[in-house]
């Protein structure tokens, strides 16, 4: 297994299969439409026979392991598990926002769950998958921030937390990193150049992510990028088939139609 920017890929795996990709659902109580929308996504892989691949962010926050058992999460546990159950796989990566989905929520939905970002052939190109938080270098209280949340003992305490104290835990810093995003420098909420440097380094051709909440694509020498949309907002997604990437719009009778190619993104110095 290779890594870059310190999180580790994983192969990717299923050669020429198509594929969906979808991400920052943020799905939480009060997005029934962004969780049919998703069921529109199964809905479709399945009559594709396609896999899905979700970039990180599936939740608007989970916290603690107790979460698969009420409310949204148990219902998207078991939206997947009927997918999965019936053929469909499922990989998901960690955002910054769920990364603390563990194994009960792969024993509820038949997901695989991947620690870190994912590598291998995607419609015809070497692709690096990663949620795109790593990308935002230039976000140092949050880079530093990152490192201890992650570390396995704070991850051991939150998923132990009681369900109402655990998300009352996320409501009060999704409440501050608003705060900080609006006041914040926007430089220091880009991707850099210097981290898309260090994906193309791998000799990957392309690198799809997300996180940043803005559909684009472009050109970055030696390679070129896709950054999905928040499904929640848009329920856009890509979609892999032998050799070609667009983009699609799914919607919740298992639809999906083809949208234009998004312009280029700025990314910081
Ligand atoms: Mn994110």
């Amino acid at each position: 297994m290779t890594s870059v920017l310190g999180t580790p890929l994983a192969p990717l795996g299923g050669d020429g299969r198509p594929s969906f990709l979808v991400s920052d659902l943020h799905l939480g109580e009060g997005a029934a439409q962004a969780v049919a929308n998703l069921v529109g996504v199964l809905q479709a892989a399945r009559a594709a026979a396609a896999r899905v691949l979700v970039l990180g962010d599936l939740f608007d926050a989970y916290v603690s392991a107790r979460q698969v058992h009420v409310g949204v999460w148990r219902d998207v546990a078991a939206h997947f598990a009927a997918a999965t159950s019936a053929g469909t796989e499922v990989v998901l990566l960690p955002g910054n926002r769920d990364y603390l989905l563990g194994s009960e929520f792969v024993a509820a939905s038949g997901v695989r769950l991947v620690a870190g970002g994912l590598r291998g052939v995607l419609a015809g190109a070497d692709t690096v998958l990663l949620h795109g938080d790593e990308l935002c270098q230039n976000d140092l209280p949050y880079q530093r921030a990152k490192r201890w949340l992650r570390h396995p003992l704070t991850r051991a305490i939150a998923r132990r937390l009681p369900l109402r104290l655990a998300l009352r835990a996320a409501e009060r810093a999704r409440a501050k990193s608003q705060q900080v995003v609006g006041r914040g420098d926007p430089q220091r909420f880009l991707p850099t150049l210097a981290a898309l440097g260090a994906v193309f380094a791998t000799g990957a051709g392309r690198l799809v992510f997300g996180h940043i909440h803005r559909f684009a694509h472009g050109a970055c020498d030696p390679g070129e990028y896709w950054v999905l949309p928040a499904f929640d907002a848009t329920a856009v997604g890509l979609e892999a088939r032998g050799d070609r990437l667009r983009p699609v719009r799914f919607d919740a009778s298992g639809r999906c139609e083809p949208v234009p190619v998004p312009d280029s993104c700025p990314f910081a110095a």
